[in-house]
């Protein structure tokens, strides 16, 4: 499944899931299943390096083709009929590559595929979360004409009397001719038109506002979606087709509260990293359901997708559940010297600019963060993360930003965010009151930049090894982690200068055994509620008896 909705009738589009043959660096081959990881694979468990897939397709009519891989890890580059259509670095945003005038018949794709470390990846380095290799998401085959849309972003708005908002419609021109294109946009009963003049070998945008009077409210409770069908008419024919959903909702901010439809609501979140025990980052749709109908016992009203843009399906069950999320660009714990590695500017900027442009339709997704503990604390660093807010400012206003820092006392960033949000482990790596400890940040935190913005805690817990108990609630036990989470939530739930926390984290995850394994039993972040294969430890009781005694909204 490529979304849990059909995004086109008139465009004829295939996933192209299936085993495909995958060839190691040392020419052995094996079939590895897309979505899939290459380390699901007994031979494979540890593969860290370059490697070839390969498929054939076949076409019944001369076409232009076009290539859609929603995330490959972590370095790619697409070939047709061995033709280089796309590079492309990150594994958790998609990218494209079209061939003009595919003849009908047999078609070789070939993805060559690097997870290895370096210098080169500026991102995916040894790290608290484990970088696999592999299609990990969708891939997509699509027939395009010379004119098709390229994307469709919708912004909500509540008017006077009603909801509306502005639609942008991005159109490619692949042809060799000018041409007048009319574009027909049906969202909630209503029906608007734009013509556009598309010159050849050319891309360009429209744009316009729309009035929605039958559309109702998404919210937490009644997460009501809508269809935005946009057509493309060429010489009064239907040409191409986008269909996107979106809902009617508003973000805001004011003080130290965070708005939805202009009630204050109070995040009660999980930390979810993409892995799952058997499959690695490629996590299957049950699984996804899986983990969103736990998250939802558990009282969770809100997801952090630590520490990089996720899936499109889980962001996709997210607006259908009313699950707020905070999604975030991909970083986790860089240096000052691994920010200064001559790719980590511009890796960082394609994988907002990807993040923003793909997901920006869903109406879960109310804060943009970044650089999840990463240098704030030098001017160097501050430097990089200001041009950050900056971007993402630029190409999305109407979300609030945020970034997670560890630099207590010490961040120098604070003034940037709309948001500002920490990461604290009071009760296992620091074993220090709670409340003593909470108190101490806010104050420094009311000091240094955050005074008057919603503050979060993004991150508190502790590990646990699933299955183990003790009687003496010995750390790394299930009783010692249910022990810390009950006195964190405790804590929190009665600070009204919150407007959420996000408990670090939903489930075991693998991590990097290169600079990890010392603090990682097993070489997995054991901090999860439930294991890697969703089994529940004891902590998750206490998180769904707190978190259900919490309001959702706050005055
Ligand atoms: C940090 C980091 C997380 C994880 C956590 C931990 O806050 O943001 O990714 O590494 O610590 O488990 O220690």
């Amino acid at each position: 499944m490529i979304r849990l909705f059909e995004q086109h009738v008139i465009r004829r589009q295939k996933e192209l899931d299936g085993v495909w043959r995958f060839v190691a660096e040392d020419g052995r081959s094996y079939g590895i299943p897309v979505p899939g990881c290459i380390e699901q694979h007994p031979a494979l468990i540890n593969y860290r390096g370059k490697g070839t897939f390969y498929k054939t397709i076949r076409l019944d009519k001369r076409t232009n083709v076009r290539l859609e891989l929603k995330g490959v890890s972590h370095t790619a580059d697409l070939y047709l009929d061995g033709t280089l259509l796309a590079h492309h670095y990150n594994a958790y945003t998609g990218f494209a590559g079209i061939a003009r005038d595919v003849e009908p018949g047999a078609h070789e794709i070939r993805v060559c595929v690097d997870n290895s470390f370096g210098e080169a990846s500026a991102l995916h380095i040894p790290n608290d979360y484990y970088t696999y290799g592999g299609l990990i998401r969708p891939a997509v085959l699509e027939e395009v004409g010379d004119a098709y849309i390229k994307n469709v972003h919708f912004t909500p708005c509540r008017l006077t009397d009603c909801w509306g908002g502005r639609i942008e419609v991005e159109l490619e021109n692949l042809g060799s001719k000018a041409l007048l294109a009319e574009i027909r946009a049906e969202l909630a009963g209503t029906l608007t038109t734009q013509c556009v003049e598309a010159p050849a070998q050319c891309t360009v945008k429209a744009a316009w506002d729309v009035r929605c009077g039958q559309a109702a409210e998404w919210n937490m409770q009644d997460p009501v979606l809508y269809f935005l069908n946009t057509q493309l008419w060429v010489d009064e024919k239907p040409v191409d087709d986008y269909i996107d959903r979106v809902g009617f909702r508003e973000i805001t901010w004011s003080g130290s509260r965070l708005l939805l439809n202009g009630s204050p609501v109070f995040l009660k979140g999980f930390n979810r990293h993409e892995d799952y025990g058997t499959t690695g980052s490629a996590v299957p749709l049950q699984i996804m359901v899986q983990d969103m109908d736990l998250m939802q016992e558990a009282g969770a009203n809100a997801v952090r997708t630590c520490h990089y843009p996720n899936d499109e399906r889980f962001l996709d069950l997210c607006d259908e559940r009313g699950m707020l999320v905070w999604e975030e660009n991909h970083a986790r714990g860089l240096s000052l010297e691994r920010m200064c590695n001559p790719n980590f500017d511009r890796q960082c900027r394609d994988c907002i600019d990807e993040m923003i442009t793909q997901h920006y339709n869903h109406p879960s997704i109310v804060i943009w963060g970044i650089l999840n503990e990463c240098d704030s604390a030098s001017e160097e660093g501050r430097r990089k993360y200001k041009s950050q807010y900056d971007q993402i400012r630029s190409l999305d206003p109407s979300r609030p930003t945020t970034s997670a820092t560890c630099k207590h006392f010490q961040d120098i960033c604070l003034d940037l965010p709309d948001i500002v949000s920490f990461n604290i482990y009071s009760g296992w790596y620091q074993d220090i009151g709670v409340r003593e400890r909470h108190e101490q940040e806010i104050d420094w935190i009311m000091q240094a930049g955050g005074r008057g913005k919603p503050l979060i805690v993004s991150e508190f817990g502790a590990a646990a090894l699933y299955g183990c108990r003790d009687r003496g609630h010995c750390k790394w036990s299930e009783e010692r982690q249910a022990d810390v989470i009950r006195e964190n939530l405790e804590v929190y739930r009665e600070d009204d200068r919150l407007t959420g926390v996000f408990i670090w984290q939903f489930a075991d995850c693998r991590v990097t055994e290169e600079e990890w394994f010392h603090t990682r039993a097993r070489c997995h972040n054991n901090k999860g509620v439930v294991d890697e294969y969703r089994r529940p430890k004891e902590a998750f009781d206490v998180v769904k008896e707190i978190f259900h005694e919490f309001k959702n909204n706050v005055q």
